[in-house]
């Protein structure tokens, strides 16, 4: 049995989460290339998120979570894969994530054990509160601004999502999600969360690498108090 993720290698790996699946890239740019560049940006955390219409499904599915998980490993990246406990146990996931319409938290909770990372997506205080209940080890919060990536995001919340979290004495961890970009992601660290998560903003970039090293760099300095 893997022992529990420690509260401070949580956080840690939290600041800079890039998040992707095949259908999130550029036209003809492979998720291995897009995945291994941020990586060398400095992504500290990956979640593998095959939706959509247009998903792979299967053993393409199974192949590429594989694939991506082997680069995850080869730089020392936790890997995690959202709402497929089953894949994420098959691959040797370091974690799951589930949103609010997925397997219940706290039965993903008892399938993966307590060695797995499991993240839960929180809208608002309340489901913030049920995730702490149901097991989780970090909470994804979002989207707190607008996004066009995901087709049944709720209305963005804007920061005041992770205040109020932080102001009902949550000290979970917490991840901000939702058209976040180098742009506006000092805020959400400055507002109480833990680090910021992307897709689009490195998964469409034309150089994936910087745009991860900018995004990581925004973070670093506005946790730093800079
Ligand atoms: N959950 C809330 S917003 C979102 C998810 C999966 C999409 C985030 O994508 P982007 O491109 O970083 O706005
Ligand atoms: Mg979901």
């Amino acid at each position: 049995m893997t022992a529990a993720w420690q509260d401070a290698a949580i956080r840690s790996a939290l600041r800079t989460y890039f998040i992707m699946g095949s259908n999130n890239c550029r036209p003809g740019v492979r998720p291995e290339h897009v995945l291994a560049e941020a990586l060398q940006g400095g992504a500290t955390l990956f979640q593998y998120r095959e939706k959509g219409t247009d998903a792979l499904r299967g053993k393409e599915r199974a192949e590429l979570a594989w694939r991506l998980r082997l680069l995850c490993r080869e730089h020392g990246v936790p890997f995690v894969v959202n709402d497929d406990a089953e894949l994420a146990m098959e691959v040797e996931a370091d974690g799951v994530h589930v949103g609010q319409d997925d397997e219940r938290a706290s039965s993903v909770r008892r399938r993966i054990g307590a060695g797995r990372l499991l993240g839960v997506s929180a809208y608002d205080a309340a489901e913030a509160e049920a995730a702490v209940r149901a097991g989780a080890d970090y909470l994804g919060v979002g989207p707190i601004y607008a996004t066009s990536t995901k087709e049944d995001a709720k209305t963005a919340s804007g920061i005041r999502a992770i205040e109020a979290i932080r102001a009902r004495c949550i000290a979970l961890p917490i991840v901000a999600i939702g058209g976040i970009s180098a742009a506006n992601a000092a805020e959400v660290i400055r507002a109480g969360a833990d680090g910021v998560s992307a897709i689009s903003a490195i998964s469409l970039a034309e150089e994936p690498r910087e745009a991860a090293r900018r995004l990581a760099a925004a973070v670093r300095s506005s946790a730093d108090g800079a």
